[in-house]
């Protein structure tokens, strides 16, 4: 069952130091509504932004709740310790499911379009959809039940997933993932962009089927985003302020929009109110992000054993994530390594000390508790159910994964 592949550490809250720079606002990053969250962020000093913040947040920060320390108890009185288990009953047959969805003839693409659907991912985001949807229809109208479309969004989502992770693997030139060789690896480059293309193509079929053109504009939505999200990390900013937005929007873009969408198709589908598509939407925005934070904190922390996929990666494509850009700030040697994308031979290794020596990692972490602290309070304005409780713990479990 993926609850127990999901191990999660432990660890105390943070406070900045005097002298670091906090968060943009949470609220700031990605759409809905104009302005546009990160042109908003680009136009805005970046400092003062957090400056701002900073003082809006309480200096040590925790977001334990009375709920989020509690067990989930089901209707049925059974009680569930973790958020997983809790999910998981409405996902029995998830991979099942998705290799039905995946019905091709040719042996060969059959294979690599099923390679990650083998149950060792962490099903992060179809758990934290079949919880909302439970959550919304609770609140809305007492309902128990998660629909079959509702369900079916769960399957997309972890589609669209995994077409992105074999596509990201191709332009990563990546050679593991998941412990295992990528399908890039085995099969090669041509083969696995089309493969890629048919996962995605599989899952628009099953999004087609939904037959709800609201649903099917928000998880399309998602597809422009990851584009746009892959296209700007290609790119860098030469501004320390820039550079910033620059990340939280491709942060936005890359893992949060998926989840965020996600979350807010369910809500479309179990109730017909915006405040709570709203409420959805800004839950998944906010742990989509501290999710990835954490993702760039585990690629300094982290042994490849764990992750299952070789770390320091991000330094050896040249990315600035948010334990170096934090570390720049006390170490501004590194903004020429930064702009030269770490190129130079030594350049990964000297980048990775800096960043150990730097609070960047905390930095980035208390971040990422900022980012979630935001989605407990948007959930928190749901009718109260035992999946309301499990997506409040579920966004502590976010902070203190080990993988
Ligand atoms: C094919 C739709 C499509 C997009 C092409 C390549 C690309 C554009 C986007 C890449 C987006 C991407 C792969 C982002 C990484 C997000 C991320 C944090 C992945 C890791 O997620 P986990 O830890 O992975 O949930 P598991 O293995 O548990 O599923």
């Amino acid at each position: 069952m993926a609850s127990c592949r999901w191990p999660w550490r432990r660890c105390g809250s943070w406070r900045p130091t005097a002298r670091s720079p906090g968060p943009g606002s949470p609220d700031r990053v990605g759409p809905p509504g104009p302005p546009s969250t990160a042109d908003a962020s680009a136009q805005m000093p970046y400092f003062n932004l957090v400056k701002s913040l900073t003082s809006a947040f309480p200096n040590r920060f925790h977001h334990s709740t009375s709920a989020s320390c509690c067990h989930s108890r089901t209707q049925s009185g059974e009680q569930y310790s973790d958020p997983f288990k809790l999910g998981w009953r409405d996902l029995t047959g998830l991979y099942e499911d998705i290799r039905k969805e995946l019905l091709i003839s040719t042996t060969e693409l059959k294979e690599m379009s099923e390679y990650y659907f083998d149950g060792k991912g962490k099903a992060f985001r179809p758990i934290i959809v079949v919880l909302m949807a439970r959550a919304c229809n609770i609140h809305h109208n007492n309902s128990r039940d998660v629909q079959a479309s509702q369900r079916s969004i769960a399957l997309i989502a972890e589609m669209i997933h995994t077409a992105s992770l074999v596509h990201d693997d191709v332009i990563d030139d990546a050679s593991s993932r998941r412990g295992k060789h990528t399908v890039n690896k085995i099969w090669g480059e041509k083969k696995a962009v089309l493969a890629g293309d048919l996962i995605l193509s599989a899952a628009s079929i099953a999004l087609a089927r939904i037959g709800n053109t609201t649903v099917i504009s928000i998880l399309t939505q998602v597809i422009e985003d990851l584009v746009r999200g892959e296209f700007l990390q290609l790119g860098s900013k030469e501004n320390e302020t820039e550079r910033f937005a620059h990340y939280l929007e491709k942060t936005f873009k890359k893992t949060a929009s998926l989840i965020a969408n996600s979350c807010k198709a369910v809500s479309v589908l179990g109730c017909p109110d915006p405040v709570v598509h709203e409420i959805a939407y800004q839950y998944g925005k906010n742990v989509g992000i501290a999710f990835q934070l954490i993702d760039d904190v585990l690629d300094f922390t982290s042994c490849s054993d764990q992750m299952g996929k070789p770390t320091s990666a991000d330094l050896k494509l040249g990315l600035a994530t948010g334990p170096v850009l934090f570390a720049c700030q006390q170490f501004p040697e590194m903004n020429a390594m930064i702009m030269r994308r770490f190129s130079l031979p030594g350049d990964v290794d000297r980048a990775r000390q800096y960043v150990l020596q730097s609070d960047g990692v905390q930095q980035t972490t208390y971040l990422a508790q900022r980012y979630c602290h935001e989605a407990i309070r948007e959930i928190s304005k749901l009718r109260p159910s035992p999946e309301r409780d499990a997506l409040i713990q579920l966004s502590e479990i976010v902070l203190t994964r080990e993988k």
